[in-house]
């Protein structure tokens, strides 16, 4: 055989190793040893859940911090994260997770004994997984993504009262060369009762930028029903982060992506690239749910952080004009 036939066989081989989803000895060697759990948390925080009013729960950092979504918590592949849930609330609670690993114990479910009772505390472990290869060198995936957490135990053992009530927020889980955004990220819940953060336009949340800083966008369904997400003025890459990894990827560009319960997604983009700045309208694009009020509003303001006065008109528009609309339909006026 020729040399320069050989060199290709030897490539082709090569390609097909690489290819496939069983790794050779070299690749499982040099993705390192994945962690199997993690019993020494590197990263430790508390979480109360506490009522807020005769019909919300929320999730929060401190004792009369709790928010409806709870505090967005962002791990990055590698980290050990033990949480120590205190219940304040008159109902059983939980904490389960998607997207990282964890032991039964931290499952947060009745089916594994892993409810709050009211007055108590829990702690769950979280792992966010690096990428690696079980034993046979099969190709596992890390935990790298955008996640929901909420909970599992109030009014039954699915939780659904509890979700119901806003026992629910984001886990964003990074790569470690991923990109930061340049403000905190924007969560928005396509939430039960056709609403958005439970909230219905004009009290669902007006997010703010500055023109040119990179934002990024976390969207989750909760409950029943299926959503589509659609963001007017800016688009995105149906990938990871929903940014294009060169010039010449030809993945998918997008404005709107559909969303079923529990699916979560996320993805940065430049506030008012090529758009300049504006009110710029969020919304559920099924058209009876942004009727009911699942619509809000992404603020672009100047880079020096002003707010031209046509902004400040078309957000003083939309709220009148969401109310107006709502009223017409006869559809529920409050938040
Ligand atoms: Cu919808």
């Amino acid at each position: 055989m020729k040399g320069s036939s050989l060199r290709v066989i030897v490539v082709l081989a090569a390609v097909a190793l690489l290819s496939g989803s069983v790794a050779t000895n070299a690749q499982v060697a040099a993705l390192g040893k994945p962690r199997q759990a993690c019993s020494n948390p590197t990263n430790q925080m508390t979480l109360f859940a506490e009522r807020l009013g005769p019909t919300r729960v929320g999730y929060g950092r401190t004792p009369k911090g709790a928010s409806i979504p709870g505090p967005t918590i962002t791990m990055t592949e590698g980290d050990c994260l033990a949480i120590n849930l205190i219940n304040d609330t008159n109902r059983p609670v939980s904490l389960h997770v998607h997207g990282v690993a964890y032991s039964p114990a931290s499952d947060g479910t009745a089916v594994n004994h892993g409810c709050v009772s009211p007055g108590k505390s829990r702690t769950y472990v979280w792992n966010a997984l690096q990428p690696g290869a079980d034993s046979n060198g099969n190709l596992e995936p890390g935990s790298r993504g955008y996640w929901p957490y909420h909970d599992h135990c109030m009014g039954g053992p699915h939780g659904t009262l509890g979700i119901e009530s806003g026992l629910f927020g984001a886990l964003i889980v990074r790569a470690p060369n991923d990109p930061t955004p340049d403000r905190p990220p924007f969560v928005i819940v396509m939430s039960p009762g056709f609403t958005i953060n439970l909230r219905r336009a004009p009290y669902t949340p007006i997010f703010k930028a500055n023109l040119g800083e990179r934002v990024e966008f976390v969207v989750i369904g909760m409950g029943d029903d299926f959503h589509t997400f659609h963001l007017h003025g800016h688009r995105w890459v149906d990938n990871r982060t929903g940014i294009p990894t060169s010039p010449a990827d030809d993945s998918p560009v997008i404005d709107n992506k559909t969303l079923g319960p529990a699916d979560s997604f996320g993805f940065f983009t430049t506030a008012g690239y090529q758009v300049g700045p504006g009110a710029w309208m969020y919304h559920c694009h099924v058209q009876a749910h942004s009727d009911l009020g699942m619509s809000g509003l992404f603020v672009v303001r100047k880079a020096d952080g002003t707010m031209t006065p046509q902004e400040k008109r078309a957000i003083a528009r939309w709220k009148k004009l969401e109310l107006e609309h709502r009223h017409m339909l006869g559809g529920h006026s409050g938040p």
